[in-house]
């Protein structure tokens, strides 16, 4: 893989750290803002990240494009838009946006100001998780020395637009991934889910219109601008565009996030890149995005790591990280575990979510431990109906708690029964 081929990363990992302005000028960066400010109208930034079809890498795949196309171009609101790169990683299993926001700040202070100059907001927010602290620092030092060099403020290169950057420390929950929970934070309220529509794009930050995209997705911009539409398409291995930090945690020689080309497939990234399986270890299942995806059998690991591929299988791409269950670990114990996480951070605003999840819990727990009943069985299936499907909550936190459960009831139905049985957990019976 040449340099190119892997546009993202290219400058992280650098023995001095992320680059200084100047540094990252010399290596390519600024390029593309230059390009877009001084070359292109706002509509024509649009058409191009349109045309390079890039979808969202926070989870959802919507197309970036399509996004903003939505947001009103009305010129005398300019102030009135936000743009915001949502940064707050804490989706299980997930730590690919923090590798671009620890080792290349400016990349993403780039994307952002393509990105703010193309729905034309004048204000930009990183919403950062609250734990990043190395983060924290060093888009804070960015951010200064950009506005101090002249690439933030007023007029930027004379284009007469102007766009600045703060940054906002989560308070810390997960729930403020989610983007109208971020808004309510942002807007310095409890963080609850908005109904939608409206859509931020039109009724976002304190009503205004506002695009909330991820961090990884604003981070292509600057290569899209630069390369071109077509070249990001042909970066891809199927029908998804440009490249996808992968990642793979769990019981494999060589836990970790790779830039590769969208599409790679599974087996690959465990394989090569993760390094397999370790001695004494067998794969048996995976969550191929993060914990609110559906499991995948290990016997599925062929498929293409694209968004259709993952959904045709059965799950979702969701983060592209995958979370590997192998056979010398319990997963009652994987999915309690889960749902214990999935019920603590209920924002509980929703009945269905409030009190379903915390019960899900009390429920993998007895099993787990060996108090668990037939009737449970039936119990978590009823569960799964009823809060997995989109629409019963208010949000989409509950579905998601859901696909690996749903999922798991399928898959695992011998361990659920085992253990109903035994009164214990196989596994450590045997030890
Ligand atoms: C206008 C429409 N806009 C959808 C926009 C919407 C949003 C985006 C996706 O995220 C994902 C899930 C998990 N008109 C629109 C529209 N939009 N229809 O498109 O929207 P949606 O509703 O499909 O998804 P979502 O609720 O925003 C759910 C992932 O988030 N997740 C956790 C992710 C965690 C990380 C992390 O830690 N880095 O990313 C949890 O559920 O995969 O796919 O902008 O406005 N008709």
């Amino acid at each position: 893989m040449t340099i190119s081929d892997r546009p993202l990363t290219a400058m992280i990992g650098l023995p001095d750290g992320p680059p200084d302005c100047a540094a990252y000028g010399r290596a390519g960066g600024w390029q593309a803002v230059r390009r877009a400010l001084r070359d292109m109208t706002p509509d024509a930034v649009i058409d191009m990240v349109t045309a390079s079809k890039l979808r969202g890498r926070g989870g959802a795949g919507f197309g970036t494009g399509q996004k903003w196309s939505f947001v009103p171009k009305d010129p005398a609101a300019t102030r009135r838009k936000y743009l915001i790169a949502n940064a707050d990683e804490m989706e299980p299993g997930t730590f690919k946006d923090r590798i671009l926001l620890e080792g290349n700040p400016l990349q993403l202070i780039e994307g952002m100001i393509i990105a703010g100059y193309a729905i034309q907001a004048g204000h930009g927010v990183i919403f950062l998780r609250g734990e990043y602290h190395l983060a924290l620092e060093r888009l804070n030092r960015a951010i200064a020395e950009a506005r101090q060099v002249g690439w933030l403020g007023e007029d930027i290169l004379g284009s007469g637009f102007g766009f600045e950057i703060h940054v906002h420390a989560s308070g810390g929950r997960y729930i403020c991934g989610e983007e109208t929970a971020l808004l309510t934070a942002l807007e310095g309220r409890r963080a609850q889910p908005r109904s939608k529509p409206p859509f931020p794009q039109v009724g976002g930050l304190w009503g205004a219109p506002s695009v909330v995209n991820n961090v990884e997705t604003l981070c292509n911009l600057p290569h899209i601008v630069t390369n071109g539409a077509e070249w990001f398409v042909s970066l891809g291995l199927g029908p998804d565009s440009g490249t996808k930090l992968y990642g793979v945690s769990g019981r494999v020689r060589r836990p970790g996030a790779w830039e590769l080309p969208m599409g790679t497939p599974l087996r690959a990234i465990i394989e090569e890149h993760a390094g397999g399986i370790r001695d004494g270890y067998r794969l048996r299942a995976l969550l191929p995005g993060g914990a609110s995806t559906a499991f995948l059998d290990a016997g599925q690991i062929d498929i293409p790591m694209d968004y259709g591929a993952v959904e045709k299988a059965g799950s979702r791409l969701g983060t592209g990280l995958a979370i590997l269950l192998d056979d010398r670990t319990c997963p009652i114990g994987m999915l309690h575990n889960l749902e214990h996480f999935f019920a603590q951070e209920s924002c509980g605003w929703c009945t269905p979510c409030r009190d379903g999840l915390p019960w899900v819990e009390r429920l993998l727990d007895a099993i787990e431990n060996g108090t668990g009943e037939p009737e449970d069985l039936d119990r978590l299936h009823d569960h799964a109906r009823m809060i997995g499907p989109m629409g019963r909550t208010f949000c989409a936190h509950a579905p998601g708690a859901m696909a690996p459960l749903a999922s798991g009831l399928k898959l695992f139905r011998e361990d659920f029964d085992t253990h109903i049985r035994l009164r214990a957990c196989p596994l450590r019976h045997a030890a």
